[in-house]
This record gives structure tokens, C-alpha cells and sequence, in this order.
């Protein structure tokens, strides 16, 4: 059975939502609709991730978060995840309730002791882990993206840093793996690493898959942002049967649906 995680964009920029839910109000009720809706977790973030996206201080990164996760303790149910590369605002949300760190530098950084310092604040914190891929940095990610074989490239991976995260304590079953869809990959990698969940669940951890809305569903059909929906459910259905446990979205209601039809039938 897999779980729906709803995305909540705190942002100006962000290019599906960017500017919708700003206002911490507005945060608060899309989230509670969330889980209204059959939401499993919520993935609230703060900084854009779209390509060419400027990045955003920590402090300001907090200022977005603090009001959103205060309104939320207490009032929604489900786990709430954190969508951060920096370990400051990562601490901060964990503190306001946060139980999930979804990191899409993948463990980048690392401390003095060379040590991924999420994985270390997850590890001390007791909280579970996505690790995803994502080729470079989000200015630079899709100019022209390489790989050998870019299913066995990611897979190495996040096979790599999950065990690396395991190394600083984190348990196994408390880390989720992600290829990254649209992060520093062109059409046809997105597409090898769609149609090989398979072989990237075959690592031993959940697979979780966020290509809700994206740019490979306007390069494939020609669709605006707004019209990706229908290809949007098709893609986590057929995520879901190639073995995707987590599937990240924008719609939930409608994803929720589309996923219980399809589970009763396989
Ligand atoms: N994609 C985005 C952001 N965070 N995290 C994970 N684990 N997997 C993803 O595929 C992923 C992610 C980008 O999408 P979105 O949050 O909708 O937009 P933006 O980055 O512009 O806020």
C-alpha cells in the first residue's frame, strides 16, 4: 500500500504553486484539506527548488516555516516532513514537530568530521529520512544533464547515502529513497527512472517518487502547469505498480482515488 504525501509550497517561486499558499493561514487550511483528503504525510518547504531558483536564506527559510508548523501542531494528525537542505531549518521544524527530513542535496553537506550532518540531526532526533538525487545544484541542474546509465548511477547513490545515513545512526527502516524526477535530468532519464522503480526498490529501501506536475508531462503531452493532472495520476499509478511506496503530490484527493482503485485491483 502506498502512502500520499501532499506537497505545501511556502513560497513565492515555487512553479506549480509558487505564491498560493504564502500566507501562513493559507498554508494551514491547504494542509488541514490535505489531510481531509487522505493525505498520509504533508511536505511543507520554504525555498524553491525550480530550476534556476534563487536560494533563500535560513533565516528566512524559519520565517516561512515557524508560523505554518505553530498552526499545525495540534491540528492536523499526520507526520509532517520538512523539505530543506539546510540543518538550522531542519532543526527548527523538528523542534516544532516535524518528524520527517526530506533533504534533496541527497546528504550533501557534511561536517568536520565528514559525517552527513542531516543524517546526523535525524539520527539524534529520531527522525525519518528521504534521500534524493538530484545532479549539481538547482541553478545549474538542467543544463544539459549526463549519465552513463542513469538508473544504475542514481541507484548507487542513494544506495550509497542511505548507508551512510545508517552509519550515523539513522535506522534503515526510518529512510526513504527517491531518484529526484526533474532534478538534473533530461526527458529520457526521467522516463529509464519512472519505468525502474523496480529496480531502484530491489536497494532495499521504500521508493518514494514526486513527479506530480512536472515538466516531463508539458515536454511528453505539450501541457501548461495547470492541465497535468490526469498525467499526473498516471504516473503514480504506474509508479505505484512498478513498486513506489511514497508518492508526492500536488493533488491529493484525486491521487488518494486513483491510488485506492488501483490497489484494489492488483
Ligand atoms: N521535488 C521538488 C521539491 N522537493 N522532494 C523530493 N523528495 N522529491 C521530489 O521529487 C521533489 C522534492 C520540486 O517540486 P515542488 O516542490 O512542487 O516545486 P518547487 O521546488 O518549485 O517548490
Amino acid at each position: 500500500i502506498a502512502l500520499v504525501m501532499g506537497v505545501v509550497n511556502v513560497t513565492p517561486d515555487s512553479f506549480s504553486d509558487g505564491r498560493r499558499w504564502l500566507r501562513p493561514e493559507d498554508a494551514v487550511a491547504h494542509a488541514c484539506a490535505m489531510a481531509e483528503e487522505g493525505a498520509d504525510l504533508l511536505d511543507l518547504g520554504a525555498e524553491s527548488t525550480r530550476t534556476g531558483a534563487p536560494r533563500v536564506s535560513a533565516e528566512e527559510e524559519i520565517d516561512r516555516l515557524v508560523p505554518v508548523l505553530d498552526q499545525l501542531t495540534g491540528r492536523v494528525e499526520i507526520h509532517i516532513s520538512i523539505d530543506t537542505s539546510k540543518p538550522e531549518v531542519a532543526r527548527r521544524a523538528l523542534e516544532l514537530g516535524a518528524v520527517v527530513l526530506n533533504d534533496i542535496t541527497g546528504l550533501r553537506l557534511h561536517d568536520a568530521e565528514g559525517q552527513p550532518v542531516m543524517a546526523r540531526l535525524a539520527a539524534e532526533k529520531n527522525a525519518s529520512l528521504v534521500v534524493m538525487h538530484m545532479l549539481g545544484e538547482p541553478a545549474t541542474m538542467q543544463q544539459d544533464p549526463r549519465y552513463d546509465d542513469v538508473v544504475r548511477v542514481v541507484g548507487d547513490y542513494l544506495e550509497a547515502a542511505a548507508e551512510a545515513a545508517i552509519a550515523c545512526g539513522v535506522s534503515g527502516d526510518r529512510i526513504a529513497i527517491d531518484p529526484g524526477i526533474g532534478l538534473g535530468k533530461n526527458l529520457e532519464h526521467n522516463l529509464a527512472l519512472l519505468r525502474s522503480i523496480d529496480r531502484l526498490a530491489a536497494r532495499g529501501y521504500p521508493v518514494l517518487i514526486g513527479a506530480s506536475r512536472k515538466s516531463l508531462f508539458g515536454k511528453l503531452l505539450g501541457l501548461a502547469v495547470d492541465e497535468r493532472l490526469e498525467a499526473s495520476l498516471a504516473a503514480a499509478v504506474a509508479a505505484l505498480l512498478r513498486g513506489a511506496r511514497i508518492l508526492r503530490v500536488h493533488d491529493v484527493g484525486p491521487t488518494v482515488r486513483a491510488l485506492r482503485m488501483a490497489e484494489t485491483l492488483i
